[in-house]
């Protein structure tokens, strides 16, 4: 990474300089490991979860006793990880989000249960919200859990479920009808090894990573597997994307860092009407605007973190804000590096391809770029309440 400079800025303290060094390290120690991509997908996300449990990097993914997690630390983890490659940061990311719920709402026993074995890189954590007809609205979402004696009984499907069919667990999200609409779900923890659950369907993108539709049939589990209140399943949901939204930005922020620095080098290096590339201004032009674009969207993710680890209850406005922005640009950002390399950045398997196409899906998971303009301009309208 060229420029560093983003880790002076007072969003960030000594202990998050001292965390990235560490982190850059590391990673710089296990760069052949980190950026594999021969074999099968599932197998190279095991073994990243246990990577990155062993050397205790997941345990910044997870909320401690009297210690919640500290976003800052998880955008200095996903960013530095995604300038590496998009499958590293994916499998630190989910294991994060995958506990979320637990992280946030969860009892003491199911902390206990779930947390550190998750931190440890020995359970592996999925979110389990989107449904077929339910990923933008999820007070549309129609899975139910019934009420019975001694627990619920679940019935449904969930789709695009990130680590689907390697998971240990799933925090699921249902609707157990205390009210209409968002305020009748519920959220549960459903182990793997449930009777009843099956993995539906394995689904491949762009940017291989474990994903799934996941079957629910007659799935029966304790009362003690309800996270948070019963009714109270959407706020655990957006709470949990409240505090994760920021760190896919972190996450494009990487992405973009990375393609800054390919089309730097490749400018400065490729010679083009006898003279190296970047001597061209509309080359500068580009870069200029890709520097900007990468500032840009770092003051943002930086500003969502700092103000959920500052304690403000709510982040809502500052968390979509950085995803939309730093997903959005990074898109641009990458496209310019694809443009800068020429034929080359299109060649499968370079940086900058792989970039364009690890890119794509983050804006569009964990709430698409519309959605996270229509819950700006709900949190700008609440401003301007009438009179
Ligand atoms: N934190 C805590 N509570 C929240 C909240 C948040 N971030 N956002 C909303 N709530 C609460 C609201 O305060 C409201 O409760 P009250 O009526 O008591 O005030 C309740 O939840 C319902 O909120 P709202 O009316 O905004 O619900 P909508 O169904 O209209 O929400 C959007 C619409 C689009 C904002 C929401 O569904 C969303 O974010 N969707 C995208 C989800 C997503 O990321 N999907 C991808 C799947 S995960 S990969």
């Amino acid at each position: 990474m060229a420029d560093t400079t983003y880790l002076t800025w007072p969003f960030l303290e000594d202990r998050h300089r001292t965390f990235a060094a560490d982190l850059k390290t590391w990673i710089g120690d296990n760069k052949a490991a980190l950026d594999a991509h021969d074999g099968d997908v599932d197998d190279l996300c095991r073994g990243l979860v246990k990577r990155l449990g062993k050397a205790g990097w997941l345990q910044h993914a997870v909320a401690h006793p009297g210690k919640p997690i500290d976003v800052r630390s998880l955008c200095l983890a996903r960013e530095h990880l995604a300038y590496v490659s998009g499958l590293p940061d994916f499998a630190f990311a989910m294991q994060g989000l995958g506990s979320g719920a637990i992280s946030l709402f969860g009892t003491q026993e199911q902390r206990a249960s779930y947390l550190a074995p998750v931190a440890a890189g020995h359970k592996i954590a999925a979110f389990a919200l989107s449904e077929k007809n339910a990923g933008s609205d999820v007070a549309a979402l129609a899975m139910t859990a019934t009420p019975v004696d001694g627990g619920y009984v679940l019935n449904g499907e969930k789709t695009w479920i990130s680590n689907g069919g390697i998971a240990d667990f799933y925090c699921v999200f249902a609707r157990t009808g205390e009210a209409p609409g968002a305020k009748g779900l519920s959220a549960f923890i459903v182990d793997a090894n449930t009777p009843g659950f099956t993995i539906a369907e394995r689904i491949t993108v762009s940017a291989p990573h474990p994903l799934a539709t996941l079957s629910f049939k007659d799935c029966r589990i304790p009362a003690a597997n309800l996270i948070g209140g019963r009714g109270e399943g959407f706020k655990v949901a957006m709470s949990v994307l409240d505090v994760f939204r920021a760190t896919v930005g972190a996450a494009a922020l990487g992405f973009a860092r990375r393609a800054l620095d390919e089309a730097a080098n490749r400018a400065t290096n490729r010679q083009l009407f006898g003279a190296p590339l970047f001597d061209l201004q509309m080359v500068q032009a580009y870069l200029a605007e890709m520097a900007l674009d990468v500032d840009a969207s770092a003051l943002l993710v930086y500003r969502a973190a700092w103000a959920k680890d500052s304690g403000q209850p709510r982040v809502t406005r500052e968390a979509a804000m950085a995803k939309l922005y730093a997903t959005d640009q990074a898109q641009t950002v990458i496209d310019k590096a694809v443009q800068i390399f020429g034929g080359l950045g299109v060649v499968s398997g370079v940086p900058v391809e792989r970039l364009y196409r690890e890119i794509r899906s983050l804006r569009i998971y964990e709430g698409a770029s519309e959605v996270q303009k229509v819950v700006i301009a709900r949190q700008l309208a609440a401003g301007y309440a009438q009179t």
